[in-house]
């Protein structure tokens, strides 16, 4: 959700890989490459032109295919481990559902864009809108054109999110309403459980 914090757990959990001495990279989506950063500025600019859903979606699918191609499949290649601050179920949530596209549809082009590539596990940070929204009033964000939809449409990708967090193979929800520590040390336990051949013995 936004606002939920994942900026901030994404860096924790990044700087944490680096003291216990797993190589990785972080990314962010959309955005990550120079393309995918040039098609950010399109999709988020609040006084920028309007879009349709579809237009919206494939903007952000485009983007995906260069991060997935450009940053993400190196990375993994390398042996490296990918962090990645959003990924496709986003895009499920908002334009899936949040749009009304239709998941199916949407998981369709994502294929296409990602050529089959999933994430390990994905952690959906979960918060009340309100609460997202107003950290990101504390930490004086500007809302973007996304977030400019307001308050019910962030509970409509919000229950998106939990439905999708049930199904989809690898996702697992978190609490996000605890202070960042709180969060930090659940993030670290999802990992330390699904991976305990890398992690148990790296507690930290
Ligand atoms: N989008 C994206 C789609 O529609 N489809 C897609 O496929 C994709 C990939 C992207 C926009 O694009 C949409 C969704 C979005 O509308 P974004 O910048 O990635 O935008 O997303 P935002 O959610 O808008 O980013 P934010 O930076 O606002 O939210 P974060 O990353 O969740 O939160 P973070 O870490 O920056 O923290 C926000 C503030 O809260 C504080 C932080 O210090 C900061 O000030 N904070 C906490 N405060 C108290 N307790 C905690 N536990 C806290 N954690 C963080």
């Amino acid at each position: 959700m936004e606002g939920a914090g994942k900026t901030t757990q994404a860096r924790l959990f990044a700087d944490w890989l680096g003291e216990v001495g797993i190589s990785h990279r972080l990314g962010r989506e959309p955005g990550g490459t120079p393309l995918g950063e040039a098609i950010r500025g399109v999709l988020l600019d609040s006084r920028g032109p309007g879009m349709s859903a579809e237009s919206e979606l494939l903007l952000m699918l485009a983007a995906r295919a260069a991060f997935v191609r450009e940053v993400v499949r190196p990375t993994l290649e390398s042996g490296a481990v990918m962090v990645a601050d959003r990924f496709e179920l986003s895009t499920f949530a908002y334009q899936g559902v949040g749009r009304g596209l239709g998941v199916e549809e949407v998981e369709r082009l994502n294929r296409f864009a990602t050529s089959g590539l999933r994430a390990d596990v994905t952690m959906v940070l979960d918060v009340p809108a309100s609460l997202g929204q107003a950290r990101q009033r504390e930490g004086r964000k500007e809302r973007d054109r996304i977030e400019a939809e307001g308050v019910s449409f962030l509970e409509v990708v919000r229950a998106a999110y939990r439905s999708l967090a049930r199904d989809h193979p690898g996702a697992v929800l978190l609490d996000a309403s605890p202070s960042v520590d709180e969060v930090h040390r659940q993030v670290r336990e999802v990992l330390i459980t699904r991976f305990p051949e890398h992690f148990s013995s790296r507690r930290g």
